[in-house]
């Protein structure tokens, strides 16, 4: 999809990767040169999803060959290995990550010619992997689930680039991260929509640095839902570049609302995971496409990525197609005793991650963390103060969010920019009659605990529906019922209500649960049916439902 490089030497290196899968052997004991190559499996994948190795957990092995022409530094760049790897270059480990679902990367060791890269993966949950929950409501499947790139680095290179548009002058500000192998002077240009803004010279006389500059727009378009604009600003630096497709909005809170471009707006959408029944956790871009087509025909601004950061590419076709998202930070149900210091220091790194990717998104409005969190305890607002705390520092210019499971009972909301809860009444709990009365009752609630008007965001209810299924009188796991529910909910709260900035219906589509008896009890055929589109994409009632009534919100 887009490229941040067009002068740097990138190699994409997905394709199909040599592949053994060893099961239940000490990841840290392999002996690679002894490993054999049974097959072949693709890059992007996961070797969960395809039928040799499905509900497998267990150790894998990819090995691929890079050629590298001469000794300049390079980079391997992972856009997401789930759930934990170590890197080796020529059978000597250069790397390792823990945690799914983020960019990292890894320097290739000096040396030039063939060099044989070998990925251990493992899918297993355990204290390598502290950020993932040994059961969450999905599937966890395993595997080099993003693409991966060689970059070639030179002697001069741009690290990160951080662009923060204005609208009022029209503009952004540029922070450009840059490292250099030796001092000098180097040519920094800027181009903008391909016409040149700028040209000078630096001094670089260290070996990392930041280089910031504003740049005034006048006239330049801006960014919405309903004409997404995307401007292309390339940075060179010396040999180097970065190119960014940019966005010029602004996103806000106001008091109790949400404001975007200055003009209030609310959000109005689904929670979305990045899963298939075909392809696990490694969706190709056409399906991508598909679910940001399904979303956008249905008169939805607003996506929710639950409960990871989900594929870059899928922020870039929120990007093209105007949608608003909620990017997520990696958490399910953690409980007090889950964040410890170690828990803590890896979810700051996965922000980090997060954030360095998700930023140069302009779909991207909302950072929200550890969903449905153990935030009805007052004795876990330090932590939540720092967690908080980083996203801010690594970008101030988002509101932050969480998706709060206590709603009546919440001890943090006053720590966050928009208050966010998860509400299930009409299924886990009472009939539909009671839905209107319990979200007041959380609203109030919640508006007490966070001690002024926040923004307030439902940011997950829903009824499973199995495809096909009515009843009458309408009941539990009808698509009618379904229905019935979230147009109650939809009317109650942003046709007749004004209290709620917004709404993400649980869930777009279907998907598979984690593999724990107790819990996969309650869901059919291993499958969570709260999409309003079935695992493919089909719609059910419910989605012709919200079709019919989003755009009365919208204007879509
Ligand atoms: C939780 C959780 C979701 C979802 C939902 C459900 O509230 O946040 O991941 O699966 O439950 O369907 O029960």
């Amino acid at each position: 999809m887009h490229r941040n490089h067009v002068r740097r030497a990138v190699v994409l290196l997905d394709g199909l990767w040599d592949f053994a899968y060893l099961g239940e052997v000490d990841r840290e004991e392999v002996d690679v040169a002894a490993l054999a190559w049974s097959e072949r499996l693709p890059v992007p994948g996961c070797y969960d999803a395809v039928p040799a190795y499905a509900g497998a957990r267990g150790l894998a092995a990819y090995r691929t060959t890079v050629t590298v022409a001469d000794g300049t530094p390079h980079r391997l760049v992972f856009e997401a290995v789930n759930l934990w790897c170590r890197v080796l270059v020529d059978g000597v480990e250069a790397g390792r990550h823990a945690g799914g679902f983020s960019r990292f990367t890894i320097d290739l060791p000096p040396g030039a010619g063939d060099r044989e890269l070998v990925v251990l993966v493992d899918n297993r949950f355990g204290p390598h992997t502290p950020l993932h929950p040994d059961y969450a409501d999905w599937y966890s499947y395993g595997g080099i689930v993003r693409s991966v790139e060689l970059h070639r680095l030179g002697d001069v290179w741009a690290d990160a680039l951080r662009v923060v548009p204005s609208l009022d002058p029209v503009g952004v500000d540029l922070t450009l991260t840059w490292r250099a192998t030796s001092s000098g002077r180097a040519s920094l240009s800027v181009a903008w929509d391909g016409e040149q803004v700028l040209a000078e010279e630096v001094d670089l006389d260290s070996a990392s640095g930041t280089l910031t500059r504003r740049l005034e727009l006048p006239g330049a378009a801006p960014w919405s839902p309903h004409s997404p604009v995307l401007h292309r600003l390339e940075v060179r630096l010396g040999d180097d570049d970065m190119v960014q497709r940019v966005g010029l909005r602004t996103f806000e809170v106001d008091g109790p609302r949400l404001l975007l471009n200055g003009e209030p707006i609310r959000l109005v959408g689904f929670g979305r995971h990045d899963l298939h029944p075909q392809f696990g956790a490694a969706l190709p871009l056409a399906q991508l496409v598909v679910d940001a087509q399904v979303v956008r025909r249905s008169g939805a601004n607003f996506v929710r990525g639950a409960h990871y950061p989900q594929d870059p590419r899928w922020l870039d076709v929120c990007d093209e197609t105007g949608l608003l998202v909620w990017c997520e930070a990696l958490g399910w149900q953690q409980q007090p005793q889950d964040l410890t210091e170690d828990y803590l220091t890896a979810y700051e790194q996965h922000l980090e991650e997060m954030v360095g990717v998700a930023a140069e998104h302009p779909s991207v409005v909302l950072w929200g963390l550890l969903n449905e969190g153990p935030t009805r305890h007052a004795s876990v607002r330090p932590a939540y103060e720092r967690l908080i705390g980083r996203v801010r520092e690594l970008d101030p210019t988002r509101p932050v969010t969480y998706a709060s499971l206590n709603g009546m009972h919440d001890r943090c909301a006053d720590l966050v920019d928009v208050v966010s809860v998860n509400a299930y009444p009409g299924w886990y709990f009472g009939y539909l009659d009671d839905v209107r009365g319990h979200l007041d009752d959380i609203a109030e609630a919640l508006d007490g605990a966070a001690g002024t008007e926040r923004p307030l965001i439902l940011s997950e209810i829903g009824a499973d529906a199995m495809p096909g299924w009515r009843d009458d009188p309408p009941e539990r796991w009808g698509e009618d019922y379904q229905s019935i529910l979230l147009e109650t909910v939809f009317d109650h709260l942003l046709v007749q209500g004004e209290r709620w900035s917004g709404l993400s219906v649980w869930v777009l589509h279907d998907f598979r649960t984690g593999r724990v008896p107790e819990r996969i009890v309650l869901r059919p055929a291993g499958i969570n049916r709260k999409g309003v589109t079935d695992e493919l994409r089909r719609p059910k009632d419910a989605y012709r439902t919200l079709s019919r009534l989003f755009p009365q919100v919208t204007g879509a």
